[in-house]
């Protein structure tokens, strides 16, 4: 076990709810809860029970609250150290007093992410794993959730850990050969061996790379910029799905200037809306500036929505962003339907696909159901499936995964050189420690204080 002291937190959420939970873990966690605890003895129940009774505060024998406390004895837990959890009534204050008289008996008040770096420290976890319970308590929506499900199950850990085994097996190959030198082409029979793992485990890292920024997709939310020439309803729109009067919306064109950002959830796919000043042709130097940044938004978009007022003919500039954005993933809004139409269809249908078009009326509310389902019906249907969400990857991931590439062109390039092989198993063994760092097989403590102190308290 890596530390002796016996700490303590409140592992849920502050603030009204159902129950509050305060968590022990350590080798002292059993006789502290029992001194607080008035009920069974704890110290005599078998492991993975749950009891009634009270929590008290011994000085006074003043009850605190009335509470299910569970035990689970080590290693079969959390931290595979003794763990007590006190379920307390929700609410702060109780939750609060039991944690004090819990610190009163001589517990350690827990750092942000300490029972889950114990968990890690005692070999329950590894490194990837425990930056998936992080990823598990911040996920944003259902889909980012599965995702660090999978990671917390190990599927990046088994992933990486096949990697490493893959160059290992080479490694022991290469060195075999070269203490046994029964051949004569020993050494370009190493050369062929370490050139293959190099391009074989290369390409598998890439392949996690490209999964991965699909991955990141689901946490951060996808970038979808709503377009348009001004007044055509592009901050009603944003107003309207996030539920709140986030933008001005006024009939003047030219009302936005900046662009207003907004995380939403959609059908369970989180966007990050962009509201953006509307596109024209302007004197007026602000103004230009917001156009600029408008059209440097629309060209970075995963998804552009872009609103046409159906109420007005096609100009130029409805033309020129149809035909900017004809390359990237869009939606079109015909937008003011509930005006009398004026916008030429069959001139539209020149310049986009008819499925793509939704007519709405952000004033009355129609279409929006629509476009929901269309932007639902992309996502989840259509390129990003679940199964595609396999790896989240946080940037410390994913640049030990770049630094790992790297040191394996390096042994491609020597191998293709033909340099010696003890030379080539630097680089070889380097690539080979930067992916043990993703599981936490090669990491500093350092390294280790900081990401743990990422957790939110009590985890
Ligand atoms: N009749 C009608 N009016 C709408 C509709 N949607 C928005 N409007 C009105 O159109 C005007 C402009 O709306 P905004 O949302 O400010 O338009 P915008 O595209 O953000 O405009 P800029 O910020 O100037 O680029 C407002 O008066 C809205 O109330 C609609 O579906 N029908
Ligand atoms: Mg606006």
């Amino acid at each position: 076990m890596y530390q002796n002291d016996t700490i303590a937190a409140i592992s849920t959420a502050l603030g009204e709810g159902a129950i509050g939970i305060v968590r022990l873990s350590g080798p002292e966690a059993i006789p502290m809860a029992n001194k607080v605890f008035k009920g069974k003895n704890l110290a005599n129940v078998p492991t993975h029970t749950i009891h009634y009774g009270h929590v008290i505060d011994p000085k006074t024998n003043q009850v605190i609250d009335e509470v299910m406390t569970s035990v689970m004895k080590g290693p079969r837990s959390y931290t595979m150290e003794n763990i007590v959890e006190i379920n307390c009534h929700g609410g702060i204050i109780a939750v609060q007093r039991t944690l004090e008289v819990v610190l009163d008996q001589g517990a350690r008040m827990a750092e942000p992410g300490e029972f889950t770096k114990r968990a890690f420290l005692n070999g329950r976890i590894d490194l990837s794993q425990a930056e998936a319970v992080m990823d598990l308590i911040q996920a944003k929506t259902d889909k980012a959730m599965n995702a660090s499900m999978n990671q917390l199950q190990g599927s990046l850990s088994n992933k990486i850990s096949a990697l490493r085994e893959e160059m290992l097996q080479t490694l022991a190959q290469v060195e075999v050969t070269i203490d046994y030198p029964e051949y004569d082409d020993v050494e370009e029979m190493s050369l062929t061996q370490l050139r293959e793992t190099a391009e074989s485990v290369k390409g598998q890292i890439q392949q996690l790379l490209q999964q991965a920024s699909q991955g990141k997709l689901f946490r951060e939310g996808i970038n979808t910029a709503i377009i348009g020439r001004p007044n055509v309803g592009k901050s009603s729109l944003l107003n309207f799905l996030s539920g709140i009067d986030k933008a001005i919306v006024t009939d003047i064109a030219g009302t936005t200037r900046d662009t207003i950002e907004e995380f939403i959830n959609i059908r369970g796919v989180p966007l990050k809306l962009i509201d953006t000043a509307g596109i024209r042709q302007t004197d007026e130097l602000v103004e230009q500036i917001g156009v600029e940044k408008s059209r440097q938004v629309m060209e970075k978009a995963d998804l552009v929505i872009l609103i046409l007022n159906q109420a007005q003919a096609l100009n130029e500039t409805d033309i020129e962003l149809l035909e900017l954005t004809k390359n990237q993933q869009r939606i079109i809004l015909l937008n003011k339907s509930d005006l009398e139409p004026v916008l030429d269809r069959e001139k539209l249908a020149e310049y986009c696909d008819d499925d793509s078009i939704i007519a709405t009326s952000i004033t009355e509310e129609s279409g929006l159901d629509q476009l929901e389902a269309m932007i639902e019906k992309r996502f989840f249907g259509g390129q990003l499936q679940s199964a595609d969400v396999n790896y989240l990857l946080n940037t410390r991931h994913t640049q030990l995964l770049k630094q790992a590439i790297e040191a394996l062109d390096e042994v491609i390039q020597a191998t293709e050189m033909a340099l010696p092989v003890d030379l080539i198993q630097i680089d070889y063994t380097r690539a080979w420690d930067l992916l043990g760092e993703i599981t936490g097989e090669s990491v500093q403590d350092e390294l280790l204080n900081k990401l743990f102190s990422q957790f939110c308290l009590g985890k």
